[in-house]
């Protein structure tokens, strides 16, 4: 682990270092680029990483980012309900238009827009959890209620049974 970040992971820590709270962006030589990569890569469950997940509006492209636990997958119809349009999963390209960074490394903060972000219910069973800081080797610790303050995320069941 060097102790320069790279460009994105640095615009991350930069966003977390102003939001007056001690936030420690870690890149790892290992891969961190999906759920499974990363929670190897950092020593701890799956569950425990909160993946940023890109939906759009089927009708306006209008993005909302989930932040679910790595180990579930999502259901997108309970999340329409509480957004109120039809999701589908945002296209890379767009993806990395609005917020500036790449599948893979998407981080739950420090985007370009301001997005309406959804989290997880089932992260708040966790102590510690870990997500993305803008790159595919890059993490950064954190707690559930910080993710809350941080993104002014509204907690939801979206888990697809
Ligand atoms: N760094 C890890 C752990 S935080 C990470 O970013 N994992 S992730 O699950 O949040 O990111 C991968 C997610 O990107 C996938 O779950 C999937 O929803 C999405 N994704 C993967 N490939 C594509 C693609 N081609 N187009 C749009 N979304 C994609």
């Amino acid at each position: 682990m060097s102790n320069e970040l790279s460009n994105s992971a640095s615009r991350v820590q930069e966003f977390l270092s102003k939001s007056g709270k001690d936030f420690d962006v870690r890149e790892f030589s290992s891969s961190t680029r999906t759920a499974a990569d990363a929670a190897e890569s950092v020593g701890c469950e799956v569950g425990q990483i909160a993946k940023s997940l890109i939906f759009q509006d089927k009708k306006t492209d209008e993005l909302v980012l989930v932040i679910a636990s790595g180990s579930n997958r999502v259901d997108t119809k309970k999340i329409s309900k509480t957004v109120g349009f039809k999701l589908k999963q945002a296209k890379a390209d767009l993806v990395k238009e609005k917020t500036g960074f790449a599948i893979g490394g998407i981080p739950p903060v420090a985007h370009s827009e301001p997005l309406q972000t959804i989290l997880d219910e089932d992260l708040q069973q966790y102590a510690e959890i870990w997500a993305a800081a803008g790159t595919p080797h890059s993490v950064f610790q954190l707690t559930p209620t910080s993710l809350e303050e941080l993104t002014s995320g509204e907690w939801l069941d979206l888990r697809q049974e």
